[in-house]
């Protein structure tokens, strides 16, 4: 479609990554990814505040299902809650997806937990690396966070608009790569794998693997996908401490219902859902 676009940034700026040799080209996508019915429409940022910020305008303005976002780098990358996704140029894949999946609204959970589960999938089968997905939106390796998930879009009644689907994956990172706050936290693709990275067979081997969980999700339904999901999952069986909007809650992992919540039983056996929170502790 359109040239190599500058975004918000300078440009020219963050085009070169670190090592100089890893390159996302525009023309080196649009064949990696040929067929690809999630990105149809393909759109190369050097710079951006946020991917998601540009898919959702893109989605507002009435793109379809199949447009794809990809910048080197994000000025403003975030994570749920506005809490700051650390987006190192060069380094990683900060992506989104336009989707406008046929879901109730309720479920729209779902579509984050099949991608996180196509990434983790991808991760374990085609790189060597023992990823979970750890519930919400945490693609995980023994404990670091190697990737995160951010599902925003719009909604009328229990319909969905469209859904964004943003994807942070750290690829090129070594430990120094990343802030003193994320040390013991945060791990990449090449840490994991020992393997050179290259981020565009890994954006084509990821959005493929997106995709493929997707398609499954809307043609067969969420529970084949909530099965795997719960064979890779490093919260099942566990003691978790999860904080919701309602309060905080202590209970064993069982299960994921069919919206996605996170089924834990409580002290006296009782089962309870939860839709929306954060796992704080788990033993
Ligand atoms: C997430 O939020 O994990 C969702 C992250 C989504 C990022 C992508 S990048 C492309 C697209 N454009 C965007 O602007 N966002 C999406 P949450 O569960 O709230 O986790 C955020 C927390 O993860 C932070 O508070 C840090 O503790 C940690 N974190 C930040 N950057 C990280 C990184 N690069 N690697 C691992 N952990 C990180």
């Amino acid at each position: 479609m359109n040239d190599l676009e500058s975004g918000d940034g300078a440009p020219g700026e963050g085009r070169e990554p670190a090592g100089g040799a890893d390159v996302l080209d525009e023309a080196g996508i649009r064949t990696a990814l040929a067929g690809s019915r999630l990105a149809r429409e393909v759109h190369i940022f050097e710079r951006v505040v946020s991917t998601n910020d540009q898919a959702l305008a893109l989605a507002r303005s009435g793109a379809g299902e199949g447009n794809l976002v990809v910048a080197d780098r994000q000025t403003g990358g975030r994570g749920r809650q506005g809490r700051p996704w650390h987006s190192a140029p060069g380094l990683g894949l900060w992506l989104s997806l336009v989707l406008r999946p046929a879901l109730e609204a309720r479920r729209s959970t779902l579509v984050s937990l099949a991608g996180a589960l196509g990434i983790a999938t991808t991760l374990r089968q085609g790189w060597g690396i023992r990823a979970g997905v750890k519930w919400p939106n945490d693609v995980v390796v023994d404990g670091r966070k190697i990737c995160g998930l951010l599902s925003e879009g719009e909604f009328s009644g229990d319909s969905i608009r469209f859904l964004v689907l943003g994807i942070g994956l750290n690829a090129l990172h070594g430990r120094e790569d990343f802030p003193a706050e994320l040390a013991g936290r945060a791990t990449s693709v090449a840490l994991e794998s020992g393997r050179q990275v290259r981020r565009l067979e890994l954006l084509a081997d990821v959005v493929r693997a997106v995709e493929a969980k997707y398609f499954y999700l809307e043609a067969r339904g969420f529970d084949g996908i909530r099965r795997e999901l719960l064979l890779v999952s490093p919260l099942m069986g566990k003691v978790a401490r999860v904080v919701t909007a309602a309060g905080e809650l202590e209970g064993t992992v069982v299960d994921l219902d069919e919206n996605g919540a996170l089924v834990l039983r409580l002290g006296g056996g009782h089962l309870k859902s939860i839709v929306a929170g954060e796992v704080v502790r788990v033993t």
